[in-house]
């Protein structure tokens, strides 16, 4: 029994130094050692020389090793684990399951909202134009007609931007409004002008639910001979009934701006309540989307346009707000905070 147990040790010995370069020696080891006429198997076959008192104990040990060697095997075989199939790319996956849904995101409601208000103007045949959101305090402040005293040229209002060592040149800031692009255009670009610019603008205010220090514009100009306020008024009825629906009413109420003369905002009947008072409306019934006028005179002379010749109109509004409006959005923040949660909500909407 002394020779058997040596056997065993022996090849104990060899079946932990044995090495596989690749499946085929896994095979071979397995062929060798576990298969039908493998080493295991003869060994097993030793039993019937034991002598019946000590089978028991015996068949511990040869049970013992067996198990030693199929751990072995197992530990190889795991090595080489997809190594058949790697060529082929694709591991050991079965290739018919469905893949993991991918996730493609969605347009961002301003997105979404800028893109139909400029369909729309568009359609009335305006032009798009954009501009540098950092302007000089000239195409932002003075070519609209705002005076070097004027609040919103204070430090509490607009983002002003370091000057150059120098103290020379420009004061540079965030555009607080698009007009600035309108300015530039009416820079390069004689009457007739029919033109929106669409585009983010800053403001200096602490960020709340109704204010943030960004947000986002439309602003439109028309300017030729003979443009009026009626034109002002049906354009912009247009404007509300493509974005609302036929079923909106507006109202004009006078207002004053520097860069239009006379002024007017635009209200549209609450959409939320129809009109009968609701939070949105404040309990009027009455939402203010815009604002509106005929161009100043100074702001057409400005550009070196003949005021007696032409007139034009002007408006603008905030992205933010018609979204407010068209999806119940009642936090500013929301739009700038990124959350899947708030955007995905937008998903499919084209
Ligand atoms: C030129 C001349 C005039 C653009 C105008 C408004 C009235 C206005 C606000 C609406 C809400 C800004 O987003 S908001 O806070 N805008 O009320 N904007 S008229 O007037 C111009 C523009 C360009 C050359």
């Amino acid at each position: 029994m002394e020779s058997l147990l040596q056997q065993i040790n022996d090849h104990k010995t060899a079946i932990t130094a044995f090495t596989a370069n690749n499946a085929e020696d896994v095979e071979q080891f397995r062929i060798k050692w576990l298969g039908t006429k493998g080493l295991v198997k003869a060994i097993m076959g030793e039993m019937r020389n034991v002598p019946n008192d000590q089978k028991k104990a015996f068949g511990q040990i040869l049970n013992e090793f067996k198990l030693f060697a199929e751990a072995r095997f197992e530990a190889l075989q795991a090595q080489f684990e997809g190594a058949n199939t790697a060529d082929l790319g694709h591991g050991s996956q079965d290739q018919s399951l469905p893949g993991d849904p991918i996730s493609v995101g969605s347009r961002h409601p301003l997105t979404l909202v800028r893109n139909e208000m400029v369909a729309i103007f568009k359609r009335l045949g305006f032009s798009v134009a954009e501009g540098p959101e950092i302007e000089d305090d000239w195409h932002n402040f003075g070519a609209m007609n705002l005076p070097e005293d004027h609040p919103a040229r204070d430090m509490q209002d607009t983002f002003y931007i370091k000057k150059p060592d120098n103290g020379n040149g420009p004061t540079w800031l965030l555009r607080t409004h698009t007009s600035s692009v309108q300015a530039r255009v009416m820079e390069t670009q004689k009457p007739p002008i029919r033109v929106i610019c669409p585009g983010r603008v800053y403001r200096n205010e602490t960020i709340s639910a109704r204010a943030h220090c960004f947000f986002h514009q439309v602003e439109g100009l028309y300017i030729d001979e003979n443009v009026s306020f009626a034109d002002l008024k049906q354009t912009l009825y247009f404007f509300v009934q493509e974005m609302f629906g036929k079923d909106v009413k507006v109202r004009f109420r006078p207002s004053y701006f520097p860069f239009t003369e006379p002024s007017a905002e635009m209200d549209i009947s609450c959409l939320i309540c129809q009109g009968k008072g609701c939070n949105i409306c404040k309990h009027t019934g009455w939402v203010e989307i815009l604002g509106s006028g005929m161009v100043h005179p100074k702001v057409l002379e400005n550009f070196g346009i003949d005021s007696n010749k032409y007139t034009g109109f002007a408006f603008g509004m905030g992205v933010e707000r018609i979204t407010q409006l068209k999806y119940q959005v009642n936090d500013l923040r929301l739009y700038s905070q990124n959350d899947v949660r708030f955007l995905k909500q937008f998903t499919g909407v084209v």
